[in-house]
């Protein structure tokens, strides 16, 4: 199995034990830092529903503009009787562009670590498409999962990973995921993901800095989920919401920082912090097409075609399973 943090994205089943052991992992650690998946429990997830609505947060507006933009030409990648198996499906919103682009997928197949969602999210798509032969399957999509005997049994499998999720791994856990998928998905596999372009610094750091404040809320969230789940006494009015742009690395970095020196517990451990001093909370790496293309080759994958909007903030490249993977570097 590789070696990869867990999803970014979806984590409310995640054991307490865990989030216990991550938290105070990270707060002991120097630079402190907490990993963003534990961004998402349910008031986590609705404000992540808010950002994606934000005047200056484009990537859901872009991506969803090109998926229908390119619906037609994306879905001559996915033959008749295809599987379309999703990794975080969530809401479903993209997939349902290409299901309804495509109607001979064989069967779509949504994966996401929260069941309960994806069954409630499998329900409505049945209603919308009788045809289709919906199979949720509730998994951690970065650890090994088995895929449904009928995604198995169908011509070939074709994975997809919109929202720039990608971006929110470190690109050696990235390229780790691209290579876990190829397994996954099996032989002549396809491969459609969306990742947000290296682009202006001023249009990155608005898109992580809302005039409104729900990006605020969404990081401060992470500090509320502590004192709730692990008894953790942070006062929230002490921490500021930290995003900047990193040129060197190419990507948004989210901290939270201590306005004083204070302490604060959690889960029986006290933490101390110095003014100024921050806990990093997120990173959202940016990439040119190239970058992600040579990315997805060194995984195994050969890279077919990239659709951009015109202002080339976000693109959304396919590629295909080479027949033989490269060697596995040390790094994943
Ligand atoms: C889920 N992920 C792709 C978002 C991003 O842009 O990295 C999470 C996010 N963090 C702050 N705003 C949105």
């Amino acid at each position: 199995m590789v070696a990869l943090a867990r999803s970014p994205r979806p984590l409310p089943q995640v054991a307490d034990d865990t989030f216990a052991f991550d938290v105070v992992d990270g707060l002991q650690a120097t630079p402190k830092r907490v990993p963003a998946k534990y961004f998402y429990d349910d008031t986590g997830s609705q404000l992540f529903e808010r950002i994606t609505d934000l005047p200056e947060y484009y990537p859901t507006r872009c991506e969803m503009r090109i998926l229908r933009a390119h619906a037609a030409e994306i879905a001559k990648l996915i033959p008749d009787g295809a599987a379309l198996v999703e990794f975080g499906a969530g809401a479903n919103k993209k997939a349902r562009i290409l299901l309804q682009a495509a109607p001979n997928i064989g069967l779509y197949v949504p994966v996401d670590i929260c069941g309960e969602m994806i069954e409630r999210e499998a329900a409505e798509l049945r209603l919308d498409f009788p045809q289709l032969t919906v199979l949720p399957v509730a998994a951690d999509f970065t650890q090994a999962f088995d895929l449904p005997a009928e995604a198995k049994a169908a011509p070939l499998r074709v994975g997809f990973f919109p929202g720039s999720t990608i971006g929110n791994f470190e690109p050696h856990e990235a390229a780790g995921f691209l290579r876990h998928a190829g397994k996954i998905l099996g032989a002549r596999a396809r491969l459609i993901v969306g990742v947000d372009l290296i682009k202006p610094a001023e249009v990155l750091n608005a898109a992580y800095n809302d005039a409104e404040g729900i990006t605020a809320q969404f990081n401060l969230n992470l500090l509320t989920r502590i004192n709730r789940e692990l008894g953790g006494n942070f006062n929230l009015d002490c921490f500021e919401h930290h995003a900047f742009y990193n040129r060197e690395r190419h990507r948004i970095e989210m901290h939270l920082a201590s306005l004083k020196r204070q302490k604060a517990k959690v889960a029986g451990e006290t933490i101390e912090f110095r003014a100024g001093e921050t806990i990093h909370t997120e990173n959202s790496y940016k990439y040119s097409t190239e970058k992600l293309a040579a990315l997805a080759r060194g995984a195994g994958w050969r890279p077919l075609h990239a659709w951009n909007d015109e202002r080339k903030y976000f693109s959304i490249q396919a590629f295909e399973l080479a027949d033989e993977m490269p060697p596995l570097r040390a790094a994943e």
